[in-house]
């Protein structure tokens, strides 16, 4: 295990973390303080590694793929994993006495690593950030603007809704790219083909009337689960990621019970997905919004044992972009943010947002800022601004509305703003019919796009609004 011993003031440094998976945290922190370990052990897997859990000691600091200590002059050190294909590249930062104790563990193939002492740390992390990506191959397509079921519908979304929605965007003539179906058209977890009793239509029906409407349609889908209720594990139990004892998985905890999760070491399974994504292709969905992909990536006993998490979940994925073709737009969603690049087009950088600021009982009481709230997602998302070169981020919805909310005036303008600075993806879930004058004109601004000139100057505002977090602004 490589090991640095670095003869500074551990008082006088931050430490900038990104967590496992889209919705674990990422942020910049005094060194001294202490990383959130969630006390709700039964949902770990959800937001975090199981395998590499904070450890909830003041002064410790665990984070996935990259590590930074900043100084107070923006000087200190960065850590970058040089591959991520086959290997979860994990960091350790240990305040001890008068020095800081820097470790890092390899799970899977030996891979370069870059640990270095910078003037810069924004600088040198943007820079091997880049290395990485251009490693990886990343696909960096231009962003969309992209209407979402989600955040208004839940999971009781109707096929009428997404019709009524996109009619009147089209009459308001609001610039969205994409309408995207979310979760609650299908009948259970695994059984995508089959729609759920209210959804009023199957989803193979909207492709047509959005296409006449101009937008092109998305689907969301949770490729690698399956519910305990499910057909998919009713009839291929044997497909499933398994744990020491033999048994299924859980990966866990929504939907009303535990779910398991597809082994992508498995030839059925993988059989499986690239036919699901050619499935949801024929049905007319060249963009594909793949949820709850860090299933595939946990630790677990798999058929083929020679296969690590990195790889196998590297092998489900590719099956889905074969058989979603080359030309699909894949967004990635709780995924594993360094294992995904070159395969996804867009990553979700942070958790959900909600139609509320905070929810401080699960952030703080409970210790898991993982959950959906307006809060927790621009903070996450800006904390992982470094990350662009991978993939377009998806910083998730703007809420522009005023019913079905309980943001206030001045926190839909943060949320817009932030979004903004964060660039990538623009996203909204409003219902059209509750936008009134000002709701549209806060909607039409989120979803004018960066102009080209701005990455340069963004890194700068980045740098400060990162900064700002360590304040405790948020
Ligand atoms: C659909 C949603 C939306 C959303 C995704 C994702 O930990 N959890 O139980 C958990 C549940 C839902 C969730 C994230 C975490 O949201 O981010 O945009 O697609 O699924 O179910």
């Amino acid at each position: 295990m490589p090991e640095w011993t670095l003869n500074v003031n551990p008082a006088k440094l931050r430490v900038l973390v990104s967590g496992f998976q889209s919705w674990s945290e990422a942020e910049l922190r005094p060194l001294q303080d202490t990383q959130a370990a969630p006390l709700m052990r039964w949902r770990h897997e959800q937001g975090h590694d199981p395998g590499f859990l904070p450890s909830g000691q003041a002064g410790v600091w665990r984070s996935h793929s990259v590590l930074a200590l900043v100084r107070p002059d923006g000087g200190g050190w960065v850590g970058m994993a040089g591959d991520a294909t086959q290997t979860f590249v994990q960091w350790e930062a240990r305040a001890q006495g008068d020095h800081v104790r820097v470790s890092c563990i390899l799970e899977g193939p030996e891979v370069p690593l870059h640990w270095e002492e910078t003037p810069d740390v924004i600088a040198t992390l943007e820079a091997r950030a880049a290395e990485l990506g251009r490693a990886m191959h990343a696909r960096t397509p231009a962003p969309l603007r992209v209407w979402c079921s989600w955040y208004s519908y839940y999971r009781s979304v109707t096929l009428a809704a997404m019709l009524d929605n996109a009619c009147r965007a089209r009459a308001a003539g609001l610039p969205f790219d994409v309408f995207q179906l979310d979760d609650g058209f299908q009948a259970d977890l695994g059984d995508w083909e089959e729609p759920s009793a209210h959804f009023g239509g199957h989803a193979r029906d909207l492709p047509g009337p959005l296409r006449e409407l101009g937008y092109t349609p998305g689907l969301w889908l949770a490729p690698f689960l399956a519910s305990p209720t499910s057909r998919l594990f009713a009839e291929h139990a044997d497909w499933m990621l398994r744990g020491e004892d033999g048994c299924p998985l859980p990966v866990g905890h929504n939907w009303g019970g535990p779910y398991f999760a597809l082994d992508t070491t498995h030839p059925g399974a993988l059989a499986w997905l690239r036919e699901l994504a050619a499935t949801a292709r024929g049905w007319g969905y060249p963009y594909l919004k793949l949820d709850f992909l860090y299933g595939a990536a946990l630790p677990g006993v798999r058929h083929d044992p020679r296969v690590g998490r990195a790889q196998a979940y590297r092998m489900g994925l590719q099956a889905l972009r074969d058989g979603a073709g080359p030309d699909a737009f894949l967004l990635g969603c709780g995924a594993p943010l360094a294992q995904s690049i070159g395969l996804v087009d867009a990553m979700r950088t942070g958790p959900d947002v909600a139609p509320f600021w905070d929810e401080e009982s699960r952030r703080v009481w409970l210790g898991d800022a993982t959950g959906p709230s307006a809060r927790n997602a621009l903070h996450t998302a800006l904390s992982r601004w470094y990350q662009h070169p991978w993939y377009q981020p998806d910083p998730d919805v703007a809420i522009c509305r005023r019913e079905l909310s309980l943001l206030n005036h001045e926190e839909r303008e943060a949320v817009a703003a932030m979004l903004d600075v964060v660039g990538g993806l623009r996203a909204s879930s409003d219902p059209i019919e509750l936008l009134d004058g000002p709701g549209l004109d806060l909607l039409r601004r989120c979803l004018a796009l960066s102009t080209p000139d701005r990455p340069r100057t963004l890194t700068q505002s980045m740098g400060g609004a990162v900064t700002h977090f360590s304040r405790g602004t948020f």
